[in-house]
This record gives structure tokens, sequence and C-alpha cells, in this order.
């Protein structure tokens, strides 16, 4: 199989490596930082690079520490539908809403924050959970002429695969590079997120696909 070589009107969307889904996070994905390096090497071949952001306000609805009686892990009803209640996780300013001080992106025009509405989660870079409420990303990615877009970070089956189901959706051609993410798991949550994934179209490569610099 032939590497390939993204196209100058592909994009790299980063999604979420921070201090608080790595080891030691509020909410630690296992191996998390392992995909530091491998998006650092990944980002050469890449001429536009958008990075993302999990970014809450402290009390912030997807806390279970809002939800009296409610343990993280356990769901609530919220008006926008069923949402996984989190434990305090990237709160705006901390440590652990951090950047990964690895991660070495030098070249990345822009940060996508994310989930800073009080009252409503966002894992997708693109669309809020009330899935009405718009983050920018799409229109920003359209202005600049990018047509494709390859997702990595964390966690892969919450915000990279709400993101690339949301970047299908916006018409762009989207892959996802298993080896440059790491996820949560839980309750079957990774083989649904595939599946889903599949089912749009979204592509699955891994990092040793792509021809980098
Ligand atoms: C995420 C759960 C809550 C993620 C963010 O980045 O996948 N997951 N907030
Ligand atoms: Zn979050």
């Amino acid at each position: 199989m032939s590497l390939i070589s993204p196209a100058t009107d592909s994009a790299l969307i980063v999604v979420d490596v921070q201090n608080g889904f790595c080891d030691g996070g509020n909410l630690a994905v296992a191996g998390g930082a392992q995909v530091v390096p491998i998006i650092n090497r990944m980002a050469s071949a890449f001429a536009n690079i958008v990075i993302t952001q999990d970014w809450h306000p402290a009390g912030h609805a997807s806390f279970a520490s809002a939800h009296p009686g409610k343990a993280a892990f356990e769901t609530t009803e919220m008006f926008y539908g069923t949402q996984v209640l989190w434990p305090d996780h990237c709160v705006q300013g901390s440590h652990d809403a951090a950047l990964h001080a690895d991660l070495h992106l030098p070249t990345a025009q822009l940060i996508v924050r994310k989930g800073f509405h009080a009252g409503i989660d966002s894992y997708s870079a693109f669309m809020e959970a009330d899935r009405q409420t718009q983050t920018g990303l799409e229109a920003y990615l359209k202005q600049r002429g990018i047509r494709s877009v390859y997702v990595v970070g964390l966690a892969t089956d919450f915000c990279v695969a709400w993101t690339a189901l949301d970047a299908r959706a916006a018409g762009f051609e989207t892959s996802v590079i298993e080896d440059a993410c790491r996820a949560i798991d839980m309750n079957g949550s990774l083989a649904a997120a595939w599946a889903q994934m599949q089912a749009q179209g979204v592509q699955r490569l891994q990092s040793a696909d792509l021809r980098l610099a």
C-alpha cells in the first residue's frame, strides 16, 4: 500500500492532549501520553494544524460533583439528552487543562477551546452537545479552503469520535489515526464509536500509513 501524503488542503486536528487526560490527570485515559511523540512526528506532514482544549468552568454541568447524589461515570438527563457525568476535569486555567508539556506543535495555527458553556458539554470540536451551538471550527476550516481532516488525540471514543463524525457531517473527508489516539472505553464505547465512524465513512488509518518528513 502506498503512503498517504496529506495535501495542502488537509488539516490535522489534535484533540484534547491535555494533562487531565494523561497519567495523573483528573480524567486520565490509559496510555494517554503515548500519543504525544506520535503526534509530534505527524505534524511535519501537515501545512495546517488545529489544536483543541477541553475548557470547562468550575461547576460545569458535565461534572458529577454538580449533581448531588450522582457519582462519576453515571449518567443524567440534560435538556439535550443523556449526559455521562465525569470527575471534575480540565477546569479553565488549571494545570489539568493545560496541553501536555511535551506536545510540540509550533506550526499549529488555531487552538479551539470547547465545553465552556456552563450548562452544555462539547465532546466535538465542531458542535456542542445540544447539537445547535457551533464552535466556529467548521466555518474556520472552510474559509481556509480545507477539504480533508485527520483527527488524533484523546479520547478516541468521546472527543475524537464526536469530532470526526461532525467533520464528516460537515462534508470534510475525514480520517482518524488510530495509534495516535487512546480511549476511555466504558461499556463498549470504543467499539461503538468505531462502528459509528465507519458507518459514516470516517477512514481508520495508522500513523505508518502517512508519509512523514
Ligand atoms: C472528553 C470526557 C469528558 C474527551 C472530554 O476529551 O474525550 N471526555 N470531556
Ligand atoms: Zn470534558
